[in-house]
């Protein structure tokens, strides 16, 4: 995804929102809380952030016109490399803003892919990762292609030439998409006979937010190195231990990836065998941070 090299340098960042009718202030604020959280994760420095208030998102732009005069003197002052809308926007939509703002824009769900896509170190959460970047990208290739289109038939050239490339590369990522699945049931079987393994023993998993403290505490329970660090989803395997070895049932704990607000689809989704793991636990023991 072209995005890993925008954040290179401590890029300065503007947040965008929109306040829809639905939703309170406190939902407002605190997804916003979390955009800041999510970016600075990501090395970003986040200059400044603004809301707007509509009965629905602009189909085109996504905010309404008036608001983007604003979001360009804010580019000016602040020299903002790009911009994160924490709703998600429609290809149509990020084309339009990026178009008129002369900056690329990333939303919500491209960030948290963007952190998931540099946190995975094992082979499933790679696979799963891949498989989250592949889905989402699919009914976004239209957009990339467009250009070449309009380019090329205003210069005289034959129209299509981005059509047919939209195709091929369509073709291209469904294969791919087919091949990650096929991989990741090679793993979910692998895990299924794990399962019956562990089926005698008493199955208790650390959940909570993500940056709450789970790796933390399975560390002090299990006595190991799990990495532990102050960024959001430094976690995204599940990891179990024995809990002691004496005690009757045997008791294991597991570590697991955390939650956020509004986690895209493709990734819960493409998650799913790591999730398990807490689908299928005895316990689960909620960490909360204070
Ligand atoms: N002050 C304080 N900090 C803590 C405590 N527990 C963990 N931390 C810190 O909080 C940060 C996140 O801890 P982790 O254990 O990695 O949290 P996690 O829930 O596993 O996070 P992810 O795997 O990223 O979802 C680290 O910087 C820890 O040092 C605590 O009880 N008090
Ligand atoms: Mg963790």
């Amino acid at each position: 995804m072209h995005e890993t090299t925008l954040f290179r340098n401590s890029p300065n960042v503007l947040l965008l929102s929109l306040h829809l009718p639905e939703k309170s202030r406190f939902d407002i604020e605190h997804s916003l809380q979390e955009l800041q959280a999510l970016s600075y994760s990501l090395g970003a420095v986040v200059c400044d952030a603004m809301v707007q208030q509509r009965d629905q998102p602009h189909p085109a732009f996504f905010f309404g016109k008036g608001k983007l005069s604003q979001i360009k003197e804010i580019i000016h002052k602040h020299s903002i490399s790009f911009l994160i809308t924490d709703g998600q926007l429609s290809p149509k939509q990020a084309q339009n803003l990026e178009k008129s703002l002369h900056k690329p824009v990333l939303d919500r769900t491209q960030l948290i892919l963007e952190i998931f896509g540099r946190n995975a170190r094992t082979r499933e959460a790679k696979l799963q990762i891949e498989l989250a970047q592949s889905e989402y990208l699919l009914p976004r290739l239209l957009g990339m292609w467009k250009h070449l289109d309009r380019e090329r038939g205003g210069i005289g050239v034959s129209r299509g030439t981005g059509e047919k490339q939209i195709e091929k590369d369509r073709q291209i990522l469904r294969r791919k998409i087919a091949h990650l699945k096929e991989d990741l049931q090679r793993v979910d079987r692998e895990r299924h006979n794990q399962k019956k393994r562990r089926s005698s023993c008493l199955q208790v998993s650390l959940v909570g937010y993500t940056n709450a403290g789970k790796s933390t505490i399975m560390n002090a329970l299990t006595n190991s190195d799990l990495l532990v660090e102050n960024k959001l989803f430094a976690t995204l395997d599940s990891t179990t231990r024995l809990l002691e070895d004496d005690s009757r049932p045997k008791i294991l704990l597991s570590d697991t990836v955390g939650f956020i607000r509004n986690l895209p689809h493709e990734l819960v989704a493409s998650f799913h065998s790591t999730l398990e793991t807490i689908r299928d636990a005895d316990l689960l023991l909620h960490v909360v941070g204070v």
